[in-house]
């Protein structure tokens, strides 16, 4: 199938090399496998098994076509991986026993049952998960425990007990600023499966472009998408491919700053003129006009229509950056504020918060937005994501909010892949410490984004943190590019994200990195 086409063909042979390239590795320096992210338990066992052929499943419990489709995924990676497909009629090298015990009502949610436990040896694998994502993970892991030997591919046995220490383990692209194509995130749903993240969450809108077809507003795509965006049923595609791997796919629609594109498709929305061509002193700027009521008649059609294509339970809607003088500087706002008694900027946009809240609510979806949204009081349910700093997630949490940190995960700071590893999502001060050692030590943060000296986390703060995401910013980031901007990093966040806080040794990332990287390249040629 691969040699059918000859761009594949010219993949897969780079692939191969680089695998060549990696066996040495595997040979020379990996104690143990370059599991990542590392279980919670692993024991090794004596006995690795040779794999010579294809692999045979045993099913016990639950069985479905997301589950078929994911075996059939695993075989396929570990015929790769093993340089070798599986012929018809060969004898199984592998014999793997499933036993998933549920359906799990909760699938794709943030409550989803990702808990597995794992046995191989020479008698093949016995995989038992709590739920079908808890037998994605598994297969993810099982893959990661071969190895690449001189005198073939093996399996190394071992029993090992897994589940993540967060929900919510994210990566954000921004798809407004650089377009990026469904093929292209499709290879990056590949790889968050391998290393087991589970929420892509889409930057869609932006000053620079809006990405999704609408049908109740065709500007957006006519004018606000400069000719890239994602058809209706692109946007099924990407979900349907993104639910088969276990990932939830959370949209963004920011508002009401980052909207100049919006606002050139429908300016009587602005809060001050926007213009064609893009004017770039503005494009950061534009917000939209809070005190006007058709804004909101907009933006519940429009959220309405897109929440429609996004079946999960949250919705991001951006709420950073909204300059205030968008506001005071139109005599119109100004007077708005003052005849209801909004004080501040940060008073107006809780006022137009609420009613986006009140929107989704209506739509049955949990609002989610960036940090800026609690500068005043907003209803506590509303998910928020700290960007500037821990002090953001100390503080959303203390006044009660559900959080997922980014703060620390910026992958467009072009940090080495230790520097964003180091930093803990419940670490409030950055320094890249444990949570408990963490208020008696005086180390410098690592990244501009995290210092806080005076942010303090506390247990009970901390069961308001549901995860974390590294966000890839792209202004300066086009799609050739992307995949090489989120990994490996991204794998190292994957175990920072997942594995137990103590799982912090530097050393091993770097030696399971190029490791995990090579098996990451095997999602180039896309299955
Ligand atoms: C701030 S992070 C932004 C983005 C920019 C980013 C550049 C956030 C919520 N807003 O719009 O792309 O800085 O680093």
């Amino acid at each position: 199938m691969i040699a059918a086409n000859p761009a594949r063909c010219l993949r897969f042979l780079a692939v191969l090399l680089c695998m060549g390239g990696v066996q040495g590795v595997v040979g020379n320096c990996l104690a143990a496998p370059a599991l990542m992210p590392q279980p919670v338990s692993y024991q090794p066992r004596p006995g690795a098994l040779a794999l010579t052929g294809g692999v045979q499943v045993e099913w016990q419990g639950t069985r479905s076509v997301l589950l078929d489709r994911a075996v059939a995924r695993f075989t396929q990676r570990l015929a790769m991986l093993s340089a070798r497909y599986a012929t018809p009629g060969q004898p199984a090298g592998l014999t793997l026993r499933i036993r998933c015990l549920d359906a799990d009502p909760a699938m794709l949610s943030i409550h989803m049952e990702e808990h597995y436990h794992l046995e191989t040896g020479p008698e093949g694998a016995t995989l038992v998960a709590d739920g079908p994502a808890g037998v994605l993970r598994g297969l993810s892991t099982l893959l990661q425990l071969v190895e690449r030997q001189e005198s073939g591919p093996v399996l190394d046995a071992a029993v090992i007990d897994d589940s993540p220490r967060f929900a919510w383990r994210g990566v954000m692209v921004d798809v407004s600023r650089h377009f990026m194509s469904v093929t292209a995130l499709e290879r990056q749903l590949d790889m968050m499966e391998l290393t087991r993240l589970n929420v892509l969450h889409l930057h869609l809108s932006d000053g620079q472009g809006f990405r999704v077809e609408s049908r109740l507003y065709p500007r957006l795509q006519q004018v606000a998408a400069h000719g890239a965006y994602y058809t209706q049923r692109q946007i099924h595609e990407l979900v349907a491919y993104a639910t088969d791997r276990g990932i939830r796919i959370v949209p963004e629609f920011d508002a009401p700053g980052h909207s100049y594109a919006m606002l050139q498709a429908y300016p009587q929305y602005a809060a001050q003129p926007v213009t064609t061509p893009m004017d770039p002193k503005r494009v950061v700027r534009a917000a939209m006009d809070p005190s006007n009521p058709q804004t909101y008649v907009f933006l519940a059609r429009l959220y309405h229509e897109m929440a429609g294509l996004f079946p999960d339970a949250y919705f991001h809607v951006g709420g950073d950056e909204v300059r205030p003088d968008e506001w005071t500087g139109n005599p119109h706002i100004a007077a708005f504020m003052k005849q209801h008694g909004y004080a501040d900027a940060a008073a107006l946009q809780a006022a137009f918060t609420r009613r986006i809240y009140s929107m989704l609510a209506h739509e049955g979806r949990t609002m989610m937005g960036w940090d800026e949204l609690i500068d005043a009081p907003v209803p506590a349910s509303i998910v928020i994501e700290p960007w500037r700093g821990s002090r953001y997630t100390v503080a959303a949490a203390t006044a009660g909010h559900p959080v997922v940190v980014s703060a620390g995960y910026y992958l467009d700071l072009l940090l080495p892949a230790a520097d964003y590893y180091r930093v803990d999502p419940l670490d409030p001060q950055g320094n890249g410490l444990p949570p408990d050692q963490v208020a008696q030590t005086n180390v410098p943060a690592l990244n501009p984004f995290t210092l806080d000296p005076a942010a303090r986390m506390t247990p009970e703060l901390a069961t308001h943190v549901m995860g974390a995401e590294a966000p890839l910013w792209t202004e300066i980031v086009t799609e050739e590019m992307l995949d090489t901007r989120l990994w490996p990093r991204c794998a190292a966040l994957a175990e920072r994200f997942w594995s137990p806080a103590s799982v912090r040794d530097e050393a091993s990332l770097a030696r399971r990195l190029p490791v995990v990287q090579s098996e990451l390249e095997l999602s180039l040629i896309h299955i």
